[in-house]
């Protein structure tokens, strides 16, 4: 799963990018070009309780992957074309909007206002996304009027419906289209189709005013100081509590980020277990046995036979995997079985 990260010039983009993946990518540099790619943890104690009754070499938390490509720096006039192809592949856009006050880093609209800088983005993912539909539109309406493809004219009819919606100011996640349209734009990488996660980056003296941005042009952002974040999490571990009480704070914002992002991607994780390694697999809601098993790895889908499947409590409770299988809470499930978050999965296969 991959999340672009994008947003106004100096808004902090970078500074959370290195604060979510550890990183030490250069900021404060206007319109940079690099392309920060980073993977970005989430705590789950549920690994830490398997951990504890596996002891594995290993333990391995679900991840989620962030790509800081510098999108809107290069201004707010160019932005729609600046947009890179690295964020058509993302699952999900994380816009950052910059709330913190600092003459020595001005801003490219020449004053703070969060909601403005929202807004602009989001006008500028639907202006990219109507070009690209623009585009499309005028090579099928001469293949249709030549070839009179039904296939086409189907395209070309949808097509239309998109740009309708992203001429009334609304994104394309907005329309309503069936599971096979919406597969036959995927090709587009539209950036409105995406799901938004807003974040307002606050500065340390306004940790106290938080939530005077609970809500933002109707979004409910997570609030957080980067710089700060940034800060901490390049501390070592036993010096984040000491850092967390100078400024009165209970833990770290990056969680909520991470949180969100799950949230917002609908995942799930499922965890495999053993003395080598403990770990948390997220798939998308509804993912089948079949395919979470491919998620492991190809040949787990390839040759799968059966999934043998304990839920997380069930488990604990049990204490190990052969006293589960005593009492009867270790089941055997087929590829079409739908795995819940929590799900401790083992599959047989043979190839
Ligand atoms: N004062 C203050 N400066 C910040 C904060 N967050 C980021 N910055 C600074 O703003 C500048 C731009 O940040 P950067 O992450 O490079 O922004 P980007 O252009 O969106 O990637 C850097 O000098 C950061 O240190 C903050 O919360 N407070
Ligand atoms: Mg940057």
């Amino acid at each position: 799963m991959k999340i672009g990260i994008i947003g106004p010039a100096a808004s902090g983009k970078t500074t959370l990018f290195n604060a979510l993946t550890g990183g030490v990518a250069a900021t404060g540099g206007y319109g940079a070009a690099r392309v920060n790619i980073g993977a970005a943890a989430v705590a789950d104690a549920r690994v830490d309780a398997l951990s504890g009754v596996f002891k594995p070499k290993k333990a391995t938390y679900a991840g989620v992957n962030f790509v800081d490509a510098g999108v809107g720096d290069a201004g707010a006039a160019k932005s729609a074309e600046a947009i890179p192809q690295a964020l058509e592949g993302a699952d999900a856009l994380l816009v950052v909007v910059r709330a913190f006050e600092d003459a020595g880093v001005p801003h490219p609209k020449e004053s703070v206002d969060p909601a403005r800088d929202l807004a602009d983005v989001r006008f500028d993912l639907m202006l990219r996304d109507l070009a690209v539909v623009e585009r499309r539109m005028e090579r099928l309406e001469k293949l249709v009027r030549v070839k009179k493809d039904p296939a086409e004219a189907a395209e070309l009819a949808l097509l239309g419906r998109i740009r309708e919606v992203l001429e009334e100011g609304r994104p394309v996640r907005s329309l309503d289209m069936s599971e096979e349209e919406a597969r036959s734009v995927k090709g587009f990488g539209f950036l409105s189709a995406k799901p938004l996660l807003v974040v307002v980056n606050i500065g340390e003296d306004q940790l106290g005013e938080a939530d005077a941005f609970a809500k933002l042009n109707g979004e409910t952002p997570v609030v957080l100081a980067a710089r700060l974040e940034e800060e901490l999490a390049q501390l070592p571990a036993d010096e984040r509590a000491a850092f967390l009480a100078d400024y009165d704070l209970e833990s770290s914002a990056l969680d909520k980020v991470v949180q969100a992002s799950f949230a917002l991607l609908d995942l799930r994780c499922f965890f495999t277990v053993g003395e080598d390694e403990v770990r948390s697999w997220p798939v998308r809601a509804g993912t089948v046995a079949l395919h979470a098993a491919g998620t492991i790895h190809s040949d787990l889908e390839r040759g799968f036979i059966r999934a043998e499947v304990i839920s997380f409590p069930d488990f604990m409770a049990a204490g190990s995997l052969a006293s589960a299988r005593d009492r009867g809470t270790l089941r055997l499930e087929g590829k079409d079985y739908v795995v819940k978050d929590g799900d401790i999965f083992h599959v047989r296969f043979n190839v």
